[in-house]
């Protein structure tokens, strides 16, 4: 039998776990995805020797060297292009993209963002989960959209928070329970399972009426 690996291009800024935690999966068989290439818009990063060290083609397109956001992201979109994607998966990807970027790879973009959406859209979204007293903390993975974390929510990991849990005891917690769920949405993609219309999600052919939550080790009230 011959199968078709998803080509996945992944953006990232920094630790590039998340990219690991895919690295991983696609190493022991368990994604159907060709990881073709990893753009980073910071220079010096883990998440570019991961890549590296997995033979992952790797590039730096460093976005403070160009003179707006659209000059950045026409060039971006060119590289991404260049590598004839199935998926773009953005992990840990730190810049807000134009409306030309996005739209360029509509429904086959995906981004996971480290709240439970639509709680906290945006950045320091551990220290608002905390300011807010809340009990449970996670991330979600979405469709990537014109709106900022505003795209349709595919499926989410749900963490509680200790009492004794600090902005960095968080961030910890929540990117521990990403390197499941990432790869798991990733899969569903890659197999055809997973699509959109109308800002919804079809997931196996039925219409998400919620989320899908993957909970790890926790009593939901
Ligand atoms: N772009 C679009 N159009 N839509 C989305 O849903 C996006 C997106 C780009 C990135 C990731 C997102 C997250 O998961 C993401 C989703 C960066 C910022 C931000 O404010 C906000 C949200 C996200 C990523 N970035 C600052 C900026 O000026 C820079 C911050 C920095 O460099 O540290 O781009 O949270
Ligand atoms: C992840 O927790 C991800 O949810 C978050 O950054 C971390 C990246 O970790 N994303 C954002 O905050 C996007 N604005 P990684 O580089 O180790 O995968």
């Amino acid at each position: 039998m011959t199968t078709t690996l998803c080509r996945t291009v992944v953006l990232i800024s920094g630790s590039g776990t998340n990219l690991q935690a895919l690295i991983d999966g696609a190493a022991r068989q368990e994604l159907p995805i060709d990881l073709v290439g990893v753009i980073s818009n910071r220079p010096g990063v883990a998440g570019i020797e991961r890549a590296q060290k997995a033979d992952i083609p790797a590039e730096v397109i460093d976005h403070t060297q160009f003179e707006s956001r659209e000059a950045f992201d026409e060039v971006l979109r060119e590289a991404i292009q260049a590598y004839a994607p199935d998926l773009v998966v953005l992990a840990g990807y730190m810049r807000i993209m134009t409306p030309a970027l996005v739209g360029a790879f509509a429904g086959k973009m995906l981004n996971i963002h480290p709240s439970l959406l639509p709680k906290y859209p945006g950045l320091h979204t551990h220290r608002r989960a905390l300011e807010n007293q809340d009990t449970h903390h996670g991330s979600s993975v979405h469709l990537v959209t014109e709106e900022l974390d505003g795209g349709p929510v595919i499926a989410q990991s749900v963490i509680k928070i200790d009492a004794d849990d600090t902005e960095v005891t968080l961030a910890d917690k929540t990117k521990k329970a990403e390197h499941t769920l990432y790869p798991e949405v990733v899969k569903w993609f890659a197999n055809g399972q997973l699509s959109f219309v109308q800002g919804t999600v079809i997931l196996d052919g039925r219409s998400l009426a919620s989320p899908i939550q993957l909970t790890e080790d926790i009593d939901i009230a």
